[in-house]
C-alpha cells in the first residue's frame, strides 16, 4: 500500500535538527544569470601590491569576517582565528619581521621558484604591510583546547581555513576592497607579535585596503574553464 503523501520528513523529529529555511531556489534562467554575474564580479578581482593608506571602516571588515565565518569546516569546528591589525606599531613590527624572513627567502630560494615568481614582480620589500589600513593574520587552530587544558582533535584544518580565507577574499572584493595574500615564510613570528597560543598556526596574511592611485598589476591571464575542468 502507498504511504499517504507527507510534507513532514521524519528527520524533522530528530533532536538536534531544524528545518532549512534559508535556502532559496531560483528559476534556472536566473541561476545562470546569477552564476555568470558572480563569475564576472570575481574576474574583476586582482591581487594588488601597492596600497593606499586611505582608512576603511572597521564595520566593513567585521562584515567580511562574518562572511568568512560562514565557511564549512571539518566537524563544524570552525578552526580559524583572524587577527585584524590596524595599529601602526604592530604593522611596523610585522613588516620588519616579514622583510627579514623574505630577505632570507629571496637570497636562498631555488632559481626555479624565483623564475616562477618573476612575472609577479615581488621582492623582499613589503611597504604595504605598513601602508594598507588593515592586515588580517589568518590562524589555523591545529587543535582545540578545553578550559581544563585537554586537547580536542580538529579535522581538515587546512582545508577549512583555506575555504574561510577564500570566502574572506571574495567578501572583501565584493565590498570593493583590494587584497593581497601574503605568506612570509617562516611565519612563526606572527604568533609572537600577535600573542597567539601554540595551538594556532599562522597560515597567511591578507593585506586589505584601497589600491594605490598608480597601482599596476601583472599582465597575466586566468586559465579558461575548459582548461581547469573536466566534465564526464
Ligand atoms: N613569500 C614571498 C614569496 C612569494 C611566494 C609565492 I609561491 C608567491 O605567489 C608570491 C610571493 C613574498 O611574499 O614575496
Amino acid at each position: 500500500m502507498n504511504n499517504p503523501p507527507t510534507t513532514t520528513p521524519p528527520a524533522l523529529d530528530q533532536p538536534g535538527f531544524v528545518r532549512l529555511t534559508s535556502y532559496r531556489e531560483y528559476p534556472p534562467d536566473d541561476m545562470l544569470h546569477r552564476a555568470r554575474a558572480f563569475a564576472a564580479e570575481m574576474q574583476r578581482r586582482r591581487t594588488v601590491r601597492q596600497f593606499s593608506d586611505r582608512p576603511v571602516a572597521r564595520a566593513i571588515i567585521e562584515a567580511c569576517l562574518e562572511a568568512a565565518g560562514t565557511a564549512p569546516s571539518g566537524a563544524h569546528q570552525q578552526p580559524w582565528h583572524f587577527v585584524v591589525i590596524s595599529d601602526p606599531a604592530v604593522k611596523r613590527a610585522i613588516r620588519d619581521a616579514a622583510e627579514a624572513s623574505e630577505a632570507d627567502f629571496y637570497a636562498d630560494a631555488p632559481a626555479e621558484w624565483l623564475a616562477a615568481l618573476a612575472p609577479l614582480g615581488t621582492d623582499s620589500h613589503k611597504p604595504y604591510l605598513e601602508t594598507a589600513p588593515y592586515l588580517i593574520a589568518v590562524f589555523a587552530e591545529r587543535y582545540g583546547v578545553l578550559p581544563d587544558g585537554d586537547r580536542i582533535t580538529h579535522y581538515y584544518v587546512s582545508e577549512s581555513v583555506g575555504i574561510a580565507t577564500g570566502f574572506l577574499l571574495a567578501a572583501l572584493h565584493h565590498a570593493g576592497l583590494a587584497t593581497l595574500t601574503h605568506t612570509p615564510s617562516p611565519m612563526g613570528f606572527l604568533n609572537h607579535i600577535l600573542d597567539r597560543p601554540v595551538n594556532e598556526r599562522a597560515l597567511m596574511m591578507v593585506v586589505v585596503g584601497y589600491p594605490a592611485a598608480d597601482v599596476r598589476v601583472p599582465d597575466i591571464q586566468r586559465k579558461p574553464v575548459s582548461e581547469i575542468s573536466t566534465f564526464r
